[in-house]
């Protein structure tokens, strides 16, 4: 299971009919115009491709389930997701996930699930993402996938037409929450009846980030030897770092906190997928989409190696020679 990885594959997901707003759609474009590819090949030895965008198209079947919008668009877009996922994670490469609102979770971490049915799913988002459509305010998927995925919850569904080929059996003992600060009422009920790891802004203020993410990575896998799925919500950092997102929420992790959760994660050698969801180039104007993407960028650096510190040149122990004679440089100067 754990033969050496090849690198990273790359997915993009325009998909954005898990909520509302418009704009979620374009974030993979506007992150490979960032350029993306070009940031993550820059990371020393990391080997990338890029594995394309999703095609997301609007479903013509016409199932209604009440309080959950655009069902079978979303469930569409995460059964070709969840393949793609588990493609480039039998190629042997980490999977990174490029969204697309959050409704996405269900395909990434899907497809992850079929590969490695012992993995650990680290969630971070200021939402917990865990209603279920009785329980949603909003009726948006986005606010569902993880109580679509685990199966301790499949008995609070309905039928739901479209998604037979999601059969939830990934349990919820194998997810932690970082990053949590707009919990509804009955996910606060999920996360204490199944005591769920998390560590929501207050607990972060008390342990700090590193401790915080520590204590989860022990507490679900004690013996250090599991694949991680990160899910990374960009609407977990402070609105200040992250403005162009549809839900953005005050008093978020600071990009450095986010910054150093990915260099730890990395750091386990057993990270195999991370998705990042919610940046919304449509929102805010340019300098707040600047940001947003870059952070997004650093986050994704983080997690595949980038060292803040700096990389010195492999197998290389001292700096280049001068081998020009002074007289050649001062006739070339003149
Ligand atoms: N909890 C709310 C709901 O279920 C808000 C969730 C929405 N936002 C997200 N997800 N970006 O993380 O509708
Ligand atoms: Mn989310
Ligand atoms: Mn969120």
């Amino acid at each position: 299971k754990w033969e050496p990885l090849k690198g990273v594959g790359i997915i993009g997901v325009p998909f954005e009919k898990g909520q509302k707003k418009y704009g979620v759609s374009v974030a993979p474009a506007a992150m490979r115009s960032a350029g993306l590819i070009e940031h993550l090949k820059e990371i020393d030895g990391l080997n990338v491709v890029d594995y394309g965008d999703i095609e997301t198209v609007s479903s013509k079947q016409s199932v209604a389930v009440n309080n959950m919008s655009h069902l079978p668009t979303v469930s569409a877009c995460n059964e070709q997701l969840s393949e793609r996922v588990s493609q480039v994670l039998r190629d042997g490469r980490i999977a990174v996930t490029i969204g697309g609102d959050h409704s996405i979770g269900v395909g990434t971490v899907d497809g992850h699930y079929k590969v490695n049915e012992d993995m650990i799913l680290i969630w971070v988002d200021a939402h917990a993402d865990i209603n279920t459509n009785k329980t949603s305010e909003s009726g948006s998927v986005h606010g569902m996938p993880v109580a679509l995925l685990v199966k301790e919850l499949s008995d609070y569904w309905p039928y739901l037409p479209t998604m037979d080929w999601q059969v939830p059996k990934f349990s919820i003992k194998n997810l932690g929450y970082v990053g949590l600060r707009s919990v509804d009422k009955y996910e606060r009920l999920v996360i204490e009846k199944y005591n769920v790891p998390t560590f929501a802004m207050e607990d972060i203020e008390e342990f700090g980030i590193k401790n915080s993410i520590n204590h989860i990575l022990q507490t679900l896998d004690p013996c250090l030897n599991k694949p991680i799925h990160v899910s990374f919500d960009i609407d977990s950092l402070d609105a200040l770092e992250a403005p162009s997102t549809g839900t953005p929420v005050r008093g978020g992790l600071t990009l450095r906190e986010a910054i150093n959760l990915m260099e730890i994660i990395y750091s386990t050698g057993r990270l195999r997928a991370i998705d990042l969801v919610e940046i919304n180039p449509a929102l805010g104007n340019d300098s707040d989409r600047k940001r947003t993407i870059e952070a997004g960028l650093a986050v994704l650096r983080a997690g595949l190696g980038f060292s803040r510190k700096g990389t010195a040149p492999r197998g290389i122990l001292d700096l280049p020679i001068q081998t020009h004679h002074e007289e050649d440089y001062l006739s070339k100067a003149k």
